[in-house]
């Protein structure tokens, strides 16, 4: 049995960058999984709707007015589930992520080695990233590890694998981000979350969402706010994504044919 992965993209107002990142998302790389693509609209004024299903995107899901990237990631991944998905992975639709690398990134959870993958362009290479911008993620990514007592290298990743537990158990505690709150929680449930070197790229069109002020004061209650809640530990399902045999060369092989 094929497993389905369904990789979505959060969006708003991405009409020049969408149509590429789908184009970019490999569809055929193994035969033991099926790949379709899922575009959460979050109240779109362009015409990022229409670009993506000239580019192919199987799914759309619109909100009808701006939710915020928290609440689309949420729906993200519940609406994935409902149509299916055995895994899930969310791709930020600004194209700055390297899609092609996707097969990479699913590669832990298909040896049974991870539950929550993160592509790290801080374990990988980066282009253009301003100064403050580096800054900024050093620190969220710091009090992260921090709070886990567990080294992590980038927790602001636009790129990350879900296993179905994963995606299920999930909790993103505000609308207006996820970034931190989505790994605190769950690496805190027992989750085994992996990073993975990936190459990135800053944006060329479109514009950032992120305001200093907005994002500091929006994103570090939340962070404490998660803290604070009790979790219950979940019983993972260890292989639950495993493909017989699968290893490095092979994947590599048979993605290449
Ligand atoms: N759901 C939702 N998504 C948004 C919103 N604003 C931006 N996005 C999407 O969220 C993703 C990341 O947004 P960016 O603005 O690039 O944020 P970022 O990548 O963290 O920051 P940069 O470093 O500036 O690129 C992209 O796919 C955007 O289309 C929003 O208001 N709601
Ligand atoms: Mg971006």
């Amino acid at each position: 049995m094929k497993q389905h992965v369904i990789v979505f993209l959060p969006a708003h107002n991405e009409e020049n960058a969408i149509g590429e990142v789908i184009k970019q998302i490999p569809r055929d790389f193994h035969s033991s999984v099926h790949v379709s693509v899922l575009v959460i609209d979050d109240g779109s004024t362009d015409r990022t709707v229409e670009v993506a299903k000239n580019a192919g995107a199987d799914y759309i899901f619109s909100f009808d007015t701006n939710q915020g990237l928290g609440a689309a990631v949420r729906k993200g991944l519940s609406y994935s589930l409902e149509l299916g998905a055995d895994i899930g992975v969310m791709l930020d639709a600004d194209n700055e992520y390297p899609a092609w690398q996707l097969p990479e990134l699913l590669e832990p959870l298909f040896r049974g080695e991870a539950d929550y993958v993160m592509g790290s362009r801080f374990k990988g290479t980066i282009d253009g990233m301003r100064l403050h911008r580096r800054l900024g993620n050093y620190c969220f990514t710091f009090l992260q590890s921090l709070l886990l007592q567990k080294w992590i290298y980038d927790g602001q990743s636009g790129m990350r694998v879900f296993s179905k537990q994963a995606m299920d158990h999930g909790e993103i505690i505000h609308d207006y981000n996820y970034a931190q709150v989505l790994t605190l929680n769950l690496v805190r449930k027992g989750f085994r979350v992996k990073e993975v070197p990936i190459t990135y790229q800053v944006r060329s069109t479109g514009e950032s969402y992120i305001k200093f002020k907005a994002y500091v004061t929006s994103v570090l209650p939340a962070i404490l706010k998660e803290m604070m809640r009790p979790v219950k530990k979940v019983t993972i399902e260890d292989d639950a994504h495993v493909i017989a045999r699968i290893s490095t060369p092979a994947f590599v092989a048979e993605k290449s044919q």
